[in-house]
C-alpha cells in the first residue's frame, strides 16, 4: 500500500482537493488512516449485501472510488445480478477496471462507469452504497438525488449511507473533529497534513447532521431508517424501502 505523503511539506497555496492520479495511487493508505471505522463499515456493507441483494436485479456503489465496496459487495452477492460500481474520476475507474478484470471472475458482473452519480439512473435495484460520497454533492441537490435512487429501489430493498457528520451542538462538533483529529495523528499524520488536508476539502466535503440524513432519507420514502453506526464524526445509516 503507497503511503499518503501528499499534504507532507508545506504548500504555498493549498488548492482544492481532487481525485487525481496523486490520490488515487494512495488511496486506500489515505482512506484507512481518515476515516476511523472504515474497516467496519465495508464488513457491514458486505453482510447488507447478502441481506438485501436479490436475483436479476442490480446493486450499485454511487462514488465507488477504487471499489472497496463494490469487492465487498461481490463477494456476497447472488451471482445472477449486476453491480454498478460508479465514479466521476477517471483516475479512480482506470485503477478499478484494472483490478475488477483480474479479481476472480466468478460471481455477480460488475459494470465499471465513468460517470457523475446524479446522471446515472438507478432501476430495478435491490442494494445501493453510498459510503462517504453523498458528503461531496453540493448539499441544495442532495434531497432531489436521494429521491431519484429511492424511486430505483425495489421494495424491500436498501440503501447503505456512510458520511462524515457535523453535530449541532458547538461543543459535541469540536470534541469530534478533535478526537477526528487525534486519530488521524495516531495513525501518522502530522498537524501540517491534517491541516493542509482540512484547508483542501473544507470546499468539497460538506457535512450535515445525522438527523438531517434521516428525515431526508424518511422523507425520500424509506420506511426504516437505522443509523447502525457511529465513529467519531462518521455515521453509517441503513434505509430500507
Ligand atoms: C469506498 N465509496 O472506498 N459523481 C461520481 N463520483 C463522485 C462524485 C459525483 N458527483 N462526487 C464525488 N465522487 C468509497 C469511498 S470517496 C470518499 C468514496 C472520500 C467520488 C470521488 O471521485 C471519490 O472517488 C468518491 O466519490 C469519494 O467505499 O474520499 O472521503
Amino acid at each position: 500500500m503507497t503511503e499518503d505523503r501528499i499534504y507532507s511539506l508545506p504548500l504555498s497555496r493549498v488548492g482544492d482537493f481532487e481525485f487525481d492520479d496523486d490520490v488515487a495511487d494512495v488511496f486506500p493508505d489515505m482512506i484507512r488512516r481518515s476515516v476511523p471505522g472504515y474497516a467496519s463499515m465495508l464488513s457491514m456493507i458486505g453482510q447488507c449485501a447478502e441481506t438485501y441483494i436479490l436475483p436479476e436485479t442490480n446493486v450499485y456503489d454511487l462514488g465507488c472510488s477504487l471499489g472497496a465496496a463494490t469487492f465487498a459487495v461481490r463477494q456476497n452477492a447472488v451471482p445472477d445480478c449486476r453491480i454498478h460500481a460508479v465514479d466521476s474520476s477517471a483516475a479512480m475507474v482506470a485503477r478499478l477496471r484494472r483490478t475488477v478484470g483480474v479479481e476472480t471472475s466468478e460471481g455477480a458482473a460488475v459494470e465499471v462507469h465513468e460517470a457523475d452519480i446524479r446522471e446515472v439512473a438507478v432501476r430495478n435495484a435491490s442494494f445501493v452504497v453510498l459510503n462517504l460520497t453523498l458528503q461531496f454533492l453540493p448539499p441544495q441537490e442532495r434531497d432531489s438525488f436521494v429521491d431519484r435512487v429511492s424511486s430505483g429501489i425495489l421494495p424491500g430493498g436498501a440503501m447503505l449511507l456512510s458520511e462524515k457528520i457535523s453535530f449541532s451542538d458547538a461543543a459535541e462538533n469540536r470534541l469530534m473533529t478533535t478526537l477526528h483529529h487525534d486519530f488521524k495523528r495516531a495513525h501518522g499524520y502530522s498537524d501540517l497534513e491534517i491541516a493542509q488536508k482540512r484547508t483542501a476539502i473544507e470546499n468539497r466535503l460538506v457535512p450535515e447532521t445525522l438527523q438531517v440524513h434521516i428525515e431526508r432519507l424518511r422523507r425520500a420514502g424509506f420506511s426504516t431508517v437505522c443509523p447502525w453506526f457511529q465513529c467519531f464524526n462518521f455515521a453509517s445509516v441503513l434505509a430500507v424501502k
